[in-house]
């Protein structure tokens, strides 16, 4: 993938404006819309059995956000998906805390199984326990482990059939067969709540503008850790609660040469 197309599908995502449709946690609901709108996407928030089909048939893209499941919420996600699947809406899964509890990752097993997610974005223990490895998990963030997580990503992708984005410090997107491995971001990312449901949702706004999933997702990547790295650079306070505002402001006003001098990502085949 060149630098160039990255933004080129930027360009896209704000000019075409793609609606997504998230059903989503209680936690990043306000920051998602936010950070969508922001980008240059739309964004709906629709939970209601009697309405997510609908909706999901009318948007760009779906995610499914675990962060405070229930079991009306994950009713409605199997409704959603299955309509979104029905019309060819990409279906993007966060499975939030897979592993903190049974119920979590039973979820998003399950989620996987009854739905054709075209890409599942989380940290490496979310990964891990969605396609059955037992890493440590802290609440909804990622444990201490001293695995590999590039092979955790390829290995997971391959179990699941899925594109698989695995985030950290590096972020690695792969389909089990081809991965990127995206060096930019910022340790404040970390500091602020919803960072990794937002860029779930980002990921969604760019799937409705690029079929290729892998491309979708690195460009998605890519232009919020180079965001990050912008705001961490030039932001006056260095607190999390200026981070988050400057971090909606520069994913606004992101673009041009600096944009394609910060991005950093490799390409790697498997096999
Ligand atoms: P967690 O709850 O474990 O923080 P998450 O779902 O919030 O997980 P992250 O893995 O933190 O998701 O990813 C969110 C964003 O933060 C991504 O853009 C990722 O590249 C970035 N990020 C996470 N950790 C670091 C780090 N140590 N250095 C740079 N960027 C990071
Ligand atoms: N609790 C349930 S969902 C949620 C919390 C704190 C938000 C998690 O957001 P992220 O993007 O995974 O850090
Ligand atoms: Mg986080
Ligand atoms: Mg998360």
């Amino acid at each position: 993938m060149e630098k160039k197309e990255i933004a080129i599908l930027l360009d896209r995502v704000r000019r075409e404006n793609p609606l997504v449709h998230n059903i989503t946690n209680v936690v990043v609901t306000n920051f998602t819309a936010n950070g969508l709108l922001a980008i240059g996407a739309s964004s709906v928030m629709a939970y209601a059995q009697e309405e997510v089909a609908e909706m999901a048939r009318i948007a760009g893209s779906v995610v499914l956000n675990i962060g405070t499941l229930r079991p009306e919420v994950v009713e409605s996600m199997l409704i959603a998906g299955k309509a979104a699947n029905e019309q060819g809406v990409p279906v993007i899964l966060d499975p939030v805390g897979a592993g903190a509890t049974q119920y979590r990752t039973e979820t998003a097993r399950m989620l996987m199984e009854e739905l054709e997610i075209a890409m599942m974005r989380g940290n490496a223990s979310e990964i891990a326990n969605v396609a059955g490895e037992n890493w440590s998990i802290r609440g909804v963030d990622a444990g201490e482990s001293s695995g590999d997580v590039f092979e955790l990503a390829v290995s997971a992708a391959k179990k699941l059939k899925t594109v698989v984005v695995l985030t950290g410090k590096d972020d690695i997107i792969t389909d089990g067969h081809t991965a990127f491995i995206v060096h930019n971001g910022h340790p404040m990312l970390t500091k602020v709540t919803g960072t990794g449901c937002l860029l779930t949702s980002v990921i969604g706004a760019f799937t409705a503008v690029e079929k290729n999933m892998i491309k979708a997702a690195t460009a998605a990547v890519t232009i919020y850790g180079v965001a990050a790295e912008i705001v961490a650079d030039n932001c006056a306070s260095q607190g999390p609660g200026s981070f988050q505002i400057e971090f909606l402001n520069q994913l606004y006003l992101i673009g041009g040469n600096d944009l394609i001098e910060k991005m950093s990502f490799t390409r790697k085949e498997v096999d």
